[in-house]
């Protein structure tokens, strides 16, 4: 195709993480726990484009691939929980995942790799034995494309759907600040490369289950307003899992309903984790000038200023008082 294509940023010096997977035999490319659009992204189109360079390179995630991320070219390849048999690879490459325990992977996952940490969270914690975090970026799959053209490698189709992926579901939809201009650029070269915006919208955004539906009326019915009317929470229980029937991956975009509340300018929302009924997962929203990046840091998490997010344990009560006076301070 004779497009030329544009990187997002010319001053990023990604020889260190081309000089490692040059050197490298075998590569495992991982994400966070409960993947998003933009991990997933990050993490196939990569893997297309060491393939397509003749690496040997597997994909893993403590928790796989979400259902509406499955339509991407090599998400059936991705292995899920524990890792099968010892050696990993001699480079481990993290995207998208700000803190090393956000990987939900033990220790022994790491044991003599090179482990390069690829992600754009403000708070990223520099956890790798190289570290590419630019918080400049709208998205990992972003960086990836950029890495792509410093490669001066070929951007395939499935490359490009990738990346549009990742950018699409951290920009939500090309909506917030950090869709500048470049980044509309960047999604015209996508597109020009293969990228199909609408299927890819339809697989994202339009492909609910009905426990999923019937989850989104459960949790939208605990909506409290709070703060004068400029914060929203909203909840999910273990009730709400099991009269619904939905899991983890259908809260995905809830907590945009409560934001979108006239007025309000943080969105809180606090639901069980599955697997331990004493943890809490608490996500934030901002939406004008509160930064729920440092919030979440007060405690104990990490994000962006506009989403952001920290686990709690306790009971439900306690875990609302200590995100309830986080949420005072930065909105009083
Ligand atoms: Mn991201």
């Amino acid at each position: 195709m004779s497009v030329s294509l544009t990187p997002l940023f010319n001053d990023v010096d990604w020889q260190p993480v081309i000089d490692a997977i040059a050197q490298a035999e075998d590569i495992v490319l991982i994400t966070h726990c409960n993947p998003d659009g933009d991990g997933i992204g990050a993490q196939q189109a990569l893997y297309d484009v060491l393939t397509t360079a003749g690496k040997q390179v597997r994909m893993h995630n403590r928790d796989g691939v979400p259902r509406i991320y499955q339509f991407l070219e090599y998400a059936s390849q991705v292995g899920k929980g524990d890792w099968p048999g010892s050696q990993t690879a001699d480079v481990i490459i993290a995207l998208d995942c700000g803190a090393f325990g956000r990987l939900g992977m033990p220790e022994t996952f790491f044991a003599g790799a090179t482990l390069l940490n690829i992600d754009h969270h403000a708070s990223n914690k520099l956890f790798g034995d190289i570290n590419l975090v630019d918080a400049r970026y709208c998205a990992t799959g972003a960086m990836i494309f950029d890495l792509i053209m410093a490669m001066q490698a070929p951007l395939s189709a499935a490359s490009a759907t990738a990346i549009y992926t990742a950018v699409m579901t951290d920009t939500a939809s090309f909506r917030l600040s950090s869709a500048t201009a470049p980044v509309y650029h960047l999604a015209a070269d996508l597109v020009d490369a293969g990228a199909k915006p609408w299927p890819i919208t339809v697989h994202v955004y339009e492909s609910r289950s009905l426990a999923g539906l019937q989850m989104m009326t459960a949790c939208l019915s605990t909506l409290e307003i709070k703060n004068e009317g400029k914060s929203a929470w909203i909840y999910v229980t273990d009730k709400i899992y099991a009269e619904t029937g939905a899991d983890v991956e259908d809260t995905e975009g809830l907590i945009d309903y409560a934001r979108s509340v006239d007025g309000v300018e943080v969105a809180v929302f606090i639901r069980v984790d599955e697997r331990d009924n004493s943890r809490w997962k608490i996500s934030f929203r901002g939406k004008t000038w509160a930064n729920v990046g440092d919030l979440a840091a007060t405690l104990g998490g990490g994000g962006h200023a506009y989403a952001a997010g920290c686990v709690l344990q306790g009971s439900i009560e306690d875990v609302c008082e200590q995100v309830q006076q986080a949420v005072n301070k930065v909105l009083d």
